[in-house]
């Protein structure tokens, strides 16, 4: 933060802190070499700048003002051998966590489950699977059944499952599935703090072979782990210079999960989240912002400000993977009210 320049806030006339200058920030068009000192500027403008500035750009970009709904089930809970500090699932911390370990749920369990988060207006179901990476075999086979189910039922499919080799991404892609989740969380820089396990690289390239594969790329990162706005900014910097950018970016707040390192973490800030949001937003014009974990804590009001801030899809359901979610009732209310719409399914 040495070389940060003092700016005023053309709302309030105080100093705010930016390495570039106001004009700079301003870059609706689809970019691919920001830079972090733009990014940092970003993020530390006056909140309402920013969120206008990102507001312009949905506007521009999501006219329709509709919300992706996108269900979440865990397909295979619990005994990870990755030691991610903020996962209920690592087996490095099941003493202290006390999360029971299941096998691979069945093919047609989780398609009934499907089917029951499609009646309820759901259009994207989303399966995680607590693997560090895939291996051939049976579970992968029953995976690739449940792409093709979810997609015949006529919604979006998608699953995390770690890491892929090409040939795991190409049958994925062959299956039907529409995108893959696999999220960088954080910078490259603090990434060593959360997980030792796997490198930032090994988190790249298996976003590469996705891309090529054709399966569309979701892929985004945590607040509140204990980490700087430059690492966020940096974080964003990587997602945003992928080209093309991931066609989604979740954005989640840390659950934080009793019995792993990240317990005590403080809560963030709910304006931090409209800030992320607001930058992705700006930054990846086109991609689908998704309010993903640690919307339980926000009240109405935070909710609406994240999608005034460029947010356009949620997870729904009373679950995310180990963690309540918000009501499902409640969630379409809050959409009504904000004068938001439903996402209708793509044809
Ligand atoms: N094992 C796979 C992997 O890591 O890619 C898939 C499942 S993992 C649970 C999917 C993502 O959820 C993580 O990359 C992380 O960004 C997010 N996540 C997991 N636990 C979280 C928590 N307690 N709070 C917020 N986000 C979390
Ligand atoms: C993502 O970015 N967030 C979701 C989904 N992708 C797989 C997972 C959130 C998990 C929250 C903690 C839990 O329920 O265990
Ligand atoms: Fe395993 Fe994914 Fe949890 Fe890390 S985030 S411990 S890889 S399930």
């Amino acid at each position: 933060m040495s070389e940060i320049l003092k700016t005023a806030n053309p709302i309030n006339g105080k100093a705010h802190l930016a390495e570039t200058p106001r004009e700079t920030v301003s870059a609706p068009e689809i970019r691919h070499d920001w830079t972090s000192q733009e990014v940092l500027a970003l993020l530390t403008a006056p909140l309402l700048d920013l969120v206008d500035e990102a507001r312009e750009v949905h506007r521009r970009y999501h006219a329709d003002g509709g919300v992706q709904l996108a269900s979440l089930l865990s397909i295979k809970t619990g005994a990870c051998p990755e030691d991610c500090k903020y996962c209920a699932q690592s087996a490095h911390y099941a003493k202290t966590t006390g999360l029971k370990r299941e096998t691979l749920l069945d093919v047609d369990d989780v398609l009934n489950k499907a089917s029951i988060a499609k009646d309820a207006g759901a259009t994207r179901f989303c399966m995680g699977a607590a693997w560090r990476e895939v291996k051939d075999g049976d579970a992968f086979d029953s995976v690739l059944a449940m792409v093709k189910g979810v997609r015949a039922l006529g919604m979006e499919a998608c699953v995390t499952l770690g890491m892929l080799t090409q040939a795991q991404a190409d049958r994925l892609a062959e299956a039907g599935l529409t995108a893959y989740n696999h999220n960088l969380d954080t910078s490259a820089e603090f990434y060593g703090e959360i997980v030792t396990t796997r490198t930032y690289q090994d988190r790249l390239d298996t976003l590469a072979r996705v891309r090529k594969s054709g399966v569309q790329v979701c892929c985004g990162g945590i607040i509140g782990l204990g980490e700087s706005v430059e690492d966020r900014a940096r974080l964003l910097e990587t997602l945003a210079n992928l080209d093309p950018h991931p066609e989604s970016v979740p954005i989640n707040a840390l659950a934080a999960v009793a019995g792993t390192p990240l317990q005590d973490r403080t809560p963030v800030d709910p304006l931090d989240l409209v800030r992320m949001v607001a930058a992705a937003r700006v930054m990846m014009p086109l991609s689908r912002v998704r309010l993903s974990a640690g919307r339980r804590a926000l009240s109405k009001e935070a909710q609406i400000l994240c999608f005034l801030a460029g947010a356009n899809s949620i997870f729904y359901g009373d679950r995310l993977l180990t963690t309540a979610n918000n009501d499902a009732d409640d969630d379409l209310a809050l959409i009504e009210e904000a004068g938001l719409s439903v996402e209708a399914p793509s044809p």
